[in-house]
């Protein structure tokens, strides 16, 4: 039989998951927000991504992150390396949400002299680990950060951020065989898998699947999860946290998302990888945004 104790226990740990996973998806909605008000200053741009990858950028920034928003450079915070350059829009709407940039610099994004170019550049940034234009470099980058972290004895943790284009490059594969050979329990990667790349769908471009079995037989603790569910990707942060750090083997997060997510009008767009979206349409983005958030918040 449950004793009271263990109820009331239990439900004081329910309380904080709720509290968890209202906060992560409240960051996740502004981060949308963020990216929306961002594309408006181009009318084009790496939209759908942000909106797709939001969920998985607040799960980091709002949950898993040790990160001083006053100093970015902080010795012991954890990195974050954005590897998908052209994602900047996501993760510089992910910074102003964790206090790191102004929310009022991101009217500057992509305008000339602005530190928030479209492609993520680490000298322009703070925050931005790496420069990561070039696509399936930061596996790499992520593997020696995390080598050198523990030759150094620190605690701090790697994440690494990776669509699923960079698992068309060779050099994602030797970079998950190095992590693997050094017992990488520090370092996680995520990577969106939204199906799609420049050239059309990832399934047409090179046939990537079945990836969750790719990166087990690679030494990894891997898990597949919604990536457009916030809970499903804290329970994935926790798994990984207690199986593969404890056992000194890194981990990734394989997340199915869905471009332009949570704007229903920008869900099944062609062309998405670079949108353009017109001048009238960018207010309707929103309110459909709040629509969407305010109905999920009421259920
Ligand atoms: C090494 C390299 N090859 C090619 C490109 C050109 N390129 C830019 S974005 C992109 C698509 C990559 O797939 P993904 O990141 O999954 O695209 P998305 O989901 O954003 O549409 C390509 C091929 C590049 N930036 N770097
Ligand atoms: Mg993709």
């Amino acid at each position: 039989m449950v004793s009271t104790q263990e109820i009331t226990t239990r439900g004081k740990a329910s309380d904080v998951e709720a509290e968890r996973l209202a906060r992560v998806e409240a960051a996740a909605y502004r981060i949308r927000h963020h990216a929306l008000n961002m594309g408006e200053v181009q009318g084009q741009g790496y939209v759908g991504q942000a909106l797709g990858a939001a969920d998985m950028l607040a799960a980091v920034y709002a949950d898993q992150l040790r990160f001083r928003a006053d100093d970015p450079g902080w010795e012991d915070r954890d990195r974050f390396l954005l590897s998908t350059g052209h994602y900047a829009i996501g993760h510089y709407a992910a910074l102003a949400e964790a206090g790191i940039i102004p929310v009022k610099e991101l009217e500057t994004y992509g305008s000339d002299d602005s530190r928030l170019p479209m492609s993520g550049m680490s000298t322009y940034t703070p925050g931005m680990e790496i420069s990561g234009g070039s696509l399936g470099h930061g596996l790499s980058i992520a593997v020696g950060a995390a080598l050198g972290l523990r030759y150094q004895g620190s605690g701090s943790r790697v994440y690494n951020f990776l669509s699923d284009g960079e698992l068309d490059e060779g050099s994602t594969w030797e970079a998950a065989m190095g992590a693997h050979h050094h017992q990488l329990g520090n370092l996680t990667a995520m990577v969106d898998i939204n199906a799609l790349q420049a050239d059309g769908k990832t399934d047409t471009v090179l046939r990537t699947e079945p990836v969750t079995e790719k990166w087990q037989a690679f030494g990894w603790y891997a898990q597949r999860v919604n990536g457009n569910d916030v809970g499903a990707l804290l329970a994935a942060f926790d798994n990984a946290a207690a199986q593969a750090a404890a056992v000194g083997r890194p981990s990734v997060i394989l997340c199915d998302t869905k471009v332009g997510r949570g704007v229903p009008l920008l869900e099944d767009r062609e062309k998405a990888h670079f949108m353009r979206i017109e001048e009238h349409e960018w207010q309707l983005c929103r309110e459909q945004l709040t629509a969407g958030f305010e109905g999920k918040a009421a259920r």
